[in-house]
């Protein structure tokens, strides 16, 4: 460790080329995660900035007198405490924008597989079952004149929105603010949402109010038709719900990209025909992971070259 280039902090694993970025410019100090840093006083006072993909939380914070940015890789930025860090001054930055259109091509997918079967189809060609049993099962559902809910009409949400259109469905949406100017009818309640679509896609941040949101009641307004998607959180899903309501038919099917304990999956979930599931995989290609990547070392880079950082969240806007 040199002492005039400023120590970075990387705890646990993240993408390789945050890694090569950051170490052509400063002292990248790795440390393993736990319930606390394995670091001694001096060195932990050496550091200054933060690139995580993961959690970050006040233990951590505190450990580390002198951090000045948190860089998140990912516009999702549940596992830092940043309630704590700005009590402290320190400014967090997230991705976003870079993997818009890569989640929403993602909630598109999920939801025509969701709707159409094709994974199942494509098992049951590659199980031999199409030349030994004959054609594949007709899908219970089409995207044809549906009706989607939107809940969280955000970067992301609204790309989903967009796409949707040459699929000639209705679209409505349910954010706490209505958004100016757009062709989409809003409405002021979640379940009031539920009420009025046959699908409904989850695109909202983890935070106190979204919490198991998507409940036994929105479940049965959706109803036996009804289809839900989830590429926001899990943390906003009730499992024991959902998981009923697909067993019993209160729901049609569901797609879900997120799990409320990842990598945990209920089991009940792999034993439901009506699920098609996703390992967290919506942001998940080389070029836009490569963006994120970029756009974590950037916002550190230039916190240190001018103290402005690129992409700060709002509760730390910067300088
Ligand atoms: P964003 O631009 O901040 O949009 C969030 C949207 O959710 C806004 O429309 C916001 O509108 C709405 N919202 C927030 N809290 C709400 C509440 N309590 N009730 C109703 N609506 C609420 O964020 P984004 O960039 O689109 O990302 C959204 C989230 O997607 C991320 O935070 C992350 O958790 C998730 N995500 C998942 C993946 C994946 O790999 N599956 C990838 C990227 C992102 P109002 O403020 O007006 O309510
Ligand atoms: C990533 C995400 O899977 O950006 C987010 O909020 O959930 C995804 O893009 C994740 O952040 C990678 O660590």
């Amino acid at each position: 460790m040199s002492d005039s280039r400023i120590a970075v902090l990387v705890p646990g694993k993240i993408h390789p080329r945050v890694l090569a970025k950051l170490e052509a410019r400063f002292d990248v100090v790795a440390l393993e995660r736990g319930e606390s840093p394995k670091i001694d006083a001096e060195a932990a006072a050496r550091i200054r900035g933060v690139a995580v993909a993961g959690g970050f939380n006040a233990a951590w914070i505190d450990a580390f007198p002198n951090i000045e940015v948190i860089a998140n890789f990912g516009v999702g930025y549940d596992g830092i405490d940043v309630g704590h860090a700005a009590s402290k001054g320190i400014v967090v930055t997230n991705t976003p924008d870079v993997l818009n259109d890569e989640v929403a091509d993602t909630a598109i997918a999920l939801l025509l597989n969701t709707l159409r079967q094709y994974p199942q189809a494509e098992t049951w060609l590659r199980e031999g079952r199409w030349a030994s049993e004959g054609p594949f099962p007709l899908s219970p559902f089409s995207m044809k004149g549906r009706h989607v809910g939107i809940y969280g009409l955000g970067r992301i949400g609204l790309e989903i929105a967009k796409r949707l259109e040459p699929f000639k469905v209705k679209v409505s949406y349910h954010t706490r603010s209505e958004r100016d100017s757009l062709p989409y009818d809003y409405y002021p309640t979640l379940k009031s949402l539920a009420e009025a679509v046959d699908t409904l896609i989850s695109i909202v941040p983890k935070t106190a109010e979204t919490h198991k949101v998507i409940n036994a009641e929105i479940l049965s307004a959706l109803g036996p038709q009804g289809v839900f998607i989830n590429v926001g959180r899990g943390w906003s899903v009730d499992d024991d719900a959902l998981i009923a309501a697909l067993g019993n038919g209160t729901l049609g099917a569901a797609g879900l990209d997120v799990f409320y304990d990842e990598p945990n999956v209920p089991a009940a979930y792999l034993s439901l025909p009506n699920a098609t599931l996703l390992p967290h995989v919506a942001s998940a290609s080389v070029p836009t992971r490569n963006a994120m990547a970029d756009l974590v070392a950037e916002n550190i880079i230039r916190w240190f070259e001018n103290g402005r950082a690129v992409t700060p969240v709002p509760e730390t806007p910067g300088k």
